[in-house]
């Protein structure tokens, strides 16, 4: 998968190159190429955003370098790609909403900083791509950097042969619409808390019932909005 991210703090994205994902760029699953939109700038001073049209708080990015960095972009694509801009006025990105991008072959995260960028940008963007605005939840973060991270890392781990072994992927939190199950490991006894019996009966069926009961009662007394029955 070719992921693109255009940003004006492209040092955000230096962590990609640790722990799993670092990984699969190494081995060649992920190509990610970061680019700073402040390349896409001609005056001295590198600007990328200005005053809103009709007044207000804040700063809006300019369309100029934005069309560049697209154009660039886009015309070095060998696929059909999606642009992604992390945005609070965005979809809500949930693990479908990974499931559906893991299976593109091109993604462009546009990271927006200050009020936000130019809505024509959108626009322009849909000439030469699919685009999505995505937020991570209803609350605010000062860029789209750290939500782009979270995306890529949910987006990255279900790449085939990211995450060395695939049966990890089904037995998780929101992959059953439940939250996961409590895990325990060696001592049976710890602290004078201990490991629930039914662990160490050896009895599959029994586990994977009392498993199942403790995601249920999980995600009622955690999650109640994803029980839909
Ligand atoms: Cl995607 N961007 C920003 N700036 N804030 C957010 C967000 C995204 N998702 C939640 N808050």
């Amino acid at each position: 998968m070719r992921i693109d991210v255009v940003t004006i703090f492209p040092a955000f994205f230096d962590v990609l190159e640790v722990s799993l994902l670092g990984k699969a760029r190494g081995a060649g699953i992920l190509d990610v190429r970061v680019h700073d939109l402040r390349d896409k700038t001609h005056d001295r001073h590198r600007t990328v955003d200005d005053t809103p049209y009709g007044g207000g708080a804040g700063m809006v990015m300019k369309p100029g370098p934005w069309g560049e960095v697209i154009d660039e972009i886009a015309d070095a694509s060998h696929a059909d790609p999606i642009f992604v801009f992390p945005s609070p006025a965005g979809e809500v990105f949930t693990q479908a909403t990974a499931r559906t991008l893991a299976d593109e072959s091109h993604l462009v995260f546009g990271c927006g900083r200050y009020e936000g960028i130019d809505e024509r940008v959108f626009a322009y963007a849909a000439t030469r791509g699919r685009v999505r605005l995505v937020s991570l939840g209803d609350y605010v973060l000062n860029g789209g950097e750290v939500a782009a991270m979270a995306m890529i890392e949910a987006i990255g781990r279900l790449v085939p042969g990211v995450v060395g072994n695939p049966e990890s992927l089904v037995e998780e939190s929101h992959e059953d619409g439940l939250l996961e199950y409590p895990s325990y490991t060696k001592p049976a006894s710890w602290r004078g808390y201990e490991v629930p019996d039914v662990l160490l009966s050896g009895h599959h069926g029994r586990v994977a019932a009392w498993r199942h009961e403790q995601q249920v009662e999980r995600t009622r007394a955690r999650r109640p909005d994803l029980i839909t029955d």
